[in-house]
C-alpha cells in the first residue's frame, strides 16, 4: 500500500525505479534449428560452424540452433545430421530444421540472439 504522502510525482518516481528494476532479457524466443551461424541460411557454413563450435568452444549466438536433434546438447551427432540436411534435403528425417520457432525443449542451451527470425 502506498503512502498518503507520495503524491503523483513520487508514484511516478516509484514506478519508474521498479522497470529499471526488471532485469532486460536477451533471449531470442524464436531461431531456425540448424541455422547455427545465425545469418538465415542453413548451408554447410552452419557444419564448420558447428565442427568449430565443438573445437575450439567458440560458437554462435543460438547455441539452440546448433542442437539439431534437440538433445539438448551440441556433438558431433548434430554435425553429421546437418551434414545430412544440407546434401540430402529430401531425404526421409526424422527431425529436420524447419521454419522460425521457439525450442519445444527446455533445456541448459540458450539462445541470446537470433536476429533472421521476426
Ligand atoms: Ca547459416
Ligand atoms: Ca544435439
Amino acid at each position: 500500500m502506498l503512502p498518503r504522502t507520495l503524491g503523483t510525482l513520487g508514484l511516478a518516481v516509484l514506478m519508474a525505479s521498479a522497470l529499471l528494476a526488471i532485469p532486460a532479457t536477451t533471449r531470442a524466443d524464436d531461431f531456425q534449428r540448424g541455422d547455427f551461424s545465425g545469418d538465415g541460411a542453413i548451408d554447410v557454413g552452419d557444419v564448420i560452424a558447428i565442427l568449430s563450435y565443438l573445437s575450439s568452444g567458440d560458437g554462435g549466438e543460438c547455441d539452440d540452433a546448433g542442437d539439431l536433434d534437440d538433445s539438448g546438447t551440441i556433438n558431433i551427432g548434430d554435425a553429421v545430421y546437418l551434414l545430412h540436411v544440407v546434401f540430402h534435403p529430401d531425404g526421409p528425417l526424422i527431425l529436420a530444421p524447419t521454419s522460425c520457432g521457439a525450442d519445444p525443449t527446455p533445456d541448459a542451451l540458450d539462445c541470446a540472439t537470433y536476429t533472421p527470425c521476426p
